[in-house]
Order: C-alpha cells, then structure tokens, then sequence
C-alpha cells in the first residue's frame, strides 16, 4: 500500500517508489504528502506570505502599467530585490541572467517576468529523493539533529501528527536528555498526537535513549521511530561524537539503522543558517533538511542557497508552531508560493 494513504479507499495517485540507490539493504524514499493533497499549497502560500510580500511588492514595484524595459539599469534593480529574501548571490544572477536571455532590450509586462523567474526557481530547486525514507522492515528509525533552537522537537512533534494521521504507528524518543523541559516538551507532543515516548532520567546518556525508542518500536512493531537531540554546534566535538554514538546504538539494535538523520535549519536565519550547519550536515552524515519556521522569515529565499550548496534534499518545510504546520517540500509549489498565490 502507498505509504502515505490512511485510507484504503484512497486512489493510488502514487509514483514509483524512489530508491536511495545502493542495493538491498537501503530504505525506500517515499513521498509523505502527493502534491495537491490536503491543501498542502495553500499552506505552503500562507507559510511564505512575509517572502511573498517582499519579494513580489518589490519586484512588481519595478514595473509601470506600460511595461518595463529589460536593460542594465532594470536587471540591476531586480538582482538588488531578489537579493533581500536571502537567495545569495549566486541564485540570483541565475534568475537575472535567465530573464536578461530571453528579455533584453525588449519591453516586458510584470507577468512575464514572474513567469521566468517562477521557472527558474523550480528548475534550482528541483531534488531526488524528496520523500521520507521507509525501511522495508519497520521501524524506519528517524534521527534528528541540528543547533540551537533551529525548531528540532517541534518539527518531530508536527512529522509525528502527520505520520500517524496517515495512519502510521510511531514511538518519539526524547533524546534531549540535556534539559528537563526538552524531555516536557516532547512529552507533551506525544500526549497530543497520542503516541508512545521513550523517556530518560534528566542527564542520562542520550544514546541509550535511543537504543531504548528503537528496542520499544519493535517490539510493539511500529512503522516509525523518531529520536530528538539536544541542540549542538558542529564545533562542540565531544558533543558531535555523542551523535556518532547514538548512532552506533541505533544501528546495533536495528541495523541499518537509523534510516533518515534529518538535519532542522532556522529559516529567519537566512544566510546564517546556512554556515551554521554546513560542516554540521556532513559531520552527523545528515541524509535530508527540514526547513523550520519558514512562516516566521521574510527570508525564504534562502531554501535556494540550500538546495545549491548542501548535497541534501529538503524534505520538510515548518510553516507555524502549530500541529498541521508543517509540509513535505514540493519545488513546484514552493517556486509557486514564493511569487504568486
Ligand atoms: N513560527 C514558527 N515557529 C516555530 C517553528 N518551528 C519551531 N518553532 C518555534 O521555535 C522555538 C524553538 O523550537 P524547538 O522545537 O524547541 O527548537 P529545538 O531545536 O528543539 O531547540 P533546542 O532543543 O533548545 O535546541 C519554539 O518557540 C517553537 O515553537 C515553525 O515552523 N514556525
Ligand atoms: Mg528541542
């Protein structure tokens, strides 16, 4: 069965599994929302509005009723405003150099140029392997990692309700055994959602959390596990190694495991989150982001840079700190949200 379907009545609107490619023992990459479903581009367009705002007012604001020539003065003004939602440099000539092909010297309407810029985007952000990854043999255990206050425990609490509305089992590991409210909070999650949670004592050694999530996963035979971390930097070496070992753990009781090491990043963050969990991504051996907060940043312009300079997909985007807040990344209808809506 499709596995993002709650409902065995349900078309199958779905496309051939993904594979990650290397032979059996790798999990399936699957989508977890198809495109269209549950008003999942009206939430990604509320989830842009502050983007949306900036850049489409400032790009509108380049035009005048009878259109607008494409010149040097005009390609400039358009690299400064597309500049302003945190796409970087390099994103952005791109977007420049595209209309300056097919429009120079010419006189456009606003229309057209949105449309150009509306394809070039999707083209930038187009990815493999968007989807969640889901081990043949459950549970697809999830690691999620990422500094400070990047939005961690609250994306697992929204990717926990969207697996289990779908009908998918699920057990949360609080792995951020470093605070006793970070355990609280996902305790909390967990009794909205209505899942089990794997807690330690205040300070315990966050890996045997993780070996304990995944033991209690199997045998009560859930599709999911899902394991929070304590925020780190990727220069805190000794707390980079406590990652490698929770690893170790995983994959000892589950091997192959864990199946997915989602890296969350502070979308109003903008270009700083991009240096924070540059080396952070490799180093924890992330397989895909979560792009948290997006509602929150008139910066979403940065998913651009991320997409160009993290060899990762971006799986998820955090659009409101509530339950249903959160969306799988679809480049079409993020290039959509960005200019139009
Ligand atoms: N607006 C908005 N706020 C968010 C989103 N995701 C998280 N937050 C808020 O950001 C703050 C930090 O979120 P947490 O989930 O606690 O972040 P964390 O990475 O687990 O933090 P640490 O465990 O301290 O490292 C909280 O106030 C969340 O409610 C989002 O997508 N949108
Ligand atoms: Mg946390």
């Amino acid at each position: 069965m499709a596995f993002w379907r709650s409902k065995k009545s349900d078309p199958d609107p779905t496309p051939p599994a993904a594979t990650t490619g290397s032979g059996d023992a790798e999990p399936t990459i699957q989508p977890v929302q198809p495109r269209g479903s549950g008003g999942v581009l009206a939430k990604i367009t509320g989830g842009l509005n502050k983007t949306r705002r900036v850049l489409a007012t400032d790009i509108r604001d380049l035009f005048k009723s009878e259109g607008r020539l494409v010149d040097e003065e005009f390609l400039g003004e358009l690299f400064a405003r597309l500049i302003r939602t945190d796409m970087g440099i390099k994103p952005a000539n791109l977007i420049k150099d595209e209309v300056a092909k097919k429009f120079r010297g010419r006189v456009v309407q606003l229309e057209e140029v949105i449309e150009t810029i509306t394809d070039e985007i999707r083209q930038q952000l187009r990815q493999d392997h968007g989807g969640l990854a889901k081990s043949d043999s459950p549970p697809t255990v999830i690691l999620v990692v990422g500094v400070n206050g990047s939005g961690k425990t609250t994306s697992i609490g929204k990717l926990a309700h969207l697996l289990h509305s779908q009908g998918h089992s699920l057990v949360l590991g609080a792995g951020d055994t470093f605070r006793a409210a970070a355990v609280e909070q996902l305790t909390i999650w967990a009794g909205r959602i209505g899942c089990e949670i794997v807690t330690g004592a205040s300070g315990a050694d966050p890996a045997s959390v993780a070996y304990q999530t995944v033991d209690k996963a199997i045998s009560l035979g859930t599709d999911y596990a899902i394991i929070d971390t304590a925020g780190r930097l990727q220069t805190q070496s000794n707390l980079m190694q406590e990652l490698q070992k929770i690893r170790k753990v995983i994959d000892k009781r589950l091997p192959g495991g864990p199946h997915e090491v989602l890296l969350v990043l502070d979308a109003t963050a903008g270009q700083n989150a991009i240096s924070q969990a540059k080396g952070f991504s490799e180093a924890a051996r992330c397989t895909g982001i979560v792009l948290a907060k997006l509602d929150g940043s008139a910066k979403g312009g940065v998913v651009l840079p991320i997409r160009d300079q993290f060899q990762l997909p971006v799986k998820f985007v955090g659009l409101g700190e509530g339950m249903q807040d959160m969306a799988a990344f679809d480049p079409d209808s993020f290039a959509e949200a960005l200019l139009k809506g």
